[in-house]
């Protein structure tokens, strides 16, 4: 149980200071390998040292805070998340976890606490979805599950992610430094958003997170014909627009159905592009995102098969070709029974409620699940929303996030 209290307005001071560090033209975005995030970065490393933790970067440019437990246990407690945004993002992804991780430590240390356990703090690498297609980046590679192939992704100025991590500090080509061996962490605790009304809805503060869901991307390019939008014949067109039109209303038409089945999956197109983009050219090729999430992966892969065989037969049924690129897919990740029982002891120590809940949303736990035990907790979020401006936690909110979050590293650290 503890007696002491995290430093609620230190806490808050912190979050929207990093908040201010964002594209002044589109608060709030602080995008992965962008120069502010690099300014994010260093002002995260002087908080880090301030509070008297050993900063560094690994291989794979996760920054890493540590402080050494007094007892010799061979496994640290990891606590973490991340500092990048989406693009026109909030202020609370992801942050709210490395910045609660930080203050927890601060009134640990300015409390005379020492755990046995070293403490690892973990701002991870690029976990939202980065220019180069590829989420959970830092945390991926910790996990060893970055691939070679993944680093000649390339970005919209055909810049390569090995070049990109070089930019940060990163050494792309000493990945495997960065990897961690299977149950190499005690335990890894990471305070998140819901963003979602679960919580909302319920009354109640804290959110343990059960599993997290798995995520598929896949790239889809329809090829259709450019050709002039006033001299061609509507009969004659090939218009790539229409045909990914179809795919998408598909798309939403057959995962509503599945979830009236029980499925429990969800998909998306996010990101679109078409060319030539021109009001007076028919549109010849488009290329798209499909992003589907599920609980079961088995459920997963069945149904996003389904929908690309969907995709191949408008295609070819409208005289038209589609190219299909895997581009990632993960697996769903259950959270360790110790660690989700530390939350829930830790928020009943701090007087609040907890009920657990799966997460949909994607999160460096689930890389750091195969390093250790590994958990979540959740705050609620105003109506749910996020990966938007709008996106917003109240002060009181955050520091009880905080505070059950330093409860359960004191929990874990009887481990
Ligand atoms: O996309 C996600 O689920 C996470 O917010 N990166
Ligand atoms: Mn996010
Ligand atoms: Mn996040």
């Amino acid at each position: 149980m503890t007696t002491f209290t995290i430093n609620s307005d230190r806490l808050w001071g912190r979050l929207m200071a990093l908040a201010e560090i964002t594209r002044p033209d589109l608060p709030w975005t602080r995008r992965s390998f962008s120069p502010e995030f690099d300014r994010g970065r260093d002002w995260l490393r002087q908080e880090f040292e301030s509070v008297g933790l050993d900063v560094s970067l690994d291989t794979a440019g996760n920054m890493i805070g540590r402080l050494p437990g007094s007892a010799q246990k061979n496994r640290p407690l990891m606590v973490g998340s991340h500092s990048d945004t989406v693009p026109s993002g909030g202020r609370f992804d992801g942050t709210l976890g490395v910045l609660a991780g930080l203050e927890a430590i601060q009134t640990l240390r300015e409390n005379g606490v020492t755990l046995e356990h070293d403490i690892e703090l973990v701002d991870f690498l690029a976990e939202e979805p980065s220019e180069f297609g590829l989420s959970c980046i830092g945390s991926k590679a910790m996990a060893g599950m970055l691939q070679d192939s993944d680093l000649d992704l390339q970005d919209g100025t055909g810049r390569t992610l090995r070049e990109a991590m070089r930019s940060i500090g990163a050494v792309p080509e000493q990945l495997d430094q960065a990897r961690r061996a299977e149950n190499s962490n005690a335990a890894y605790l990471e305070l998140h958003i819901e963003q979602a009304t679960r919580l909302k809805s319920a009354n109640v503060e804290i959110g343990v997170v059960t599993d997290i869901a798995a995520i598929r991307r896949d790239n889809v390019r329809v090829l259709g014909q450019t050709d002039h939008a006033g001299a061609t014949p509507m009969g004659l067109r090939k218009d790539a627009l229409v045909t990914a039109s179809q795919m998408i209303a598909l798309t939403e038409e057959l995962t509503e159905q599945a979830n009236e089945d029980g499925a429990a999956i969800v998909a998306t197109i996010g990101r679109l592009e078409l060319s030539p983009n021109a009001a007076n050219a028919v549109p010849g090729v488009v290329e798209f995102t499909l992003e589907s999430r599920s609980g079961d992966d088995d459920k997963l892969r069945a149904h996003t098969e389904g929908l690309l065989r969907r995709f191949e037969e408008i295609a070819s049924a409208r005289r038209q070709k589609v190219e299909i690129q895997p581009i990632s897919c993960g697996t769903a990740v259950k959270s360790a029974g110790a660690v989700m029982q530390a939350i829930e002891t830790a928020t009943r120590d701090a007087g609040l409620s907890s009920m657990p809940l799966s997460s949909g949303a994607g999160h460096d736990a689930a890389y750091a699940a195969r390093l250790g035990p590994a958990g979540m907790l959740f705050i609620t979020c105003q109506d749910g929303r996020s990966h938007t401006p709008e996106e917003w936690v109240d002060q009181p909110e955050c520091a009880e996030g905080a505070q059950v979050l330093m409860g359960a590293m004191l929990e874990l650290d009887k481990l």
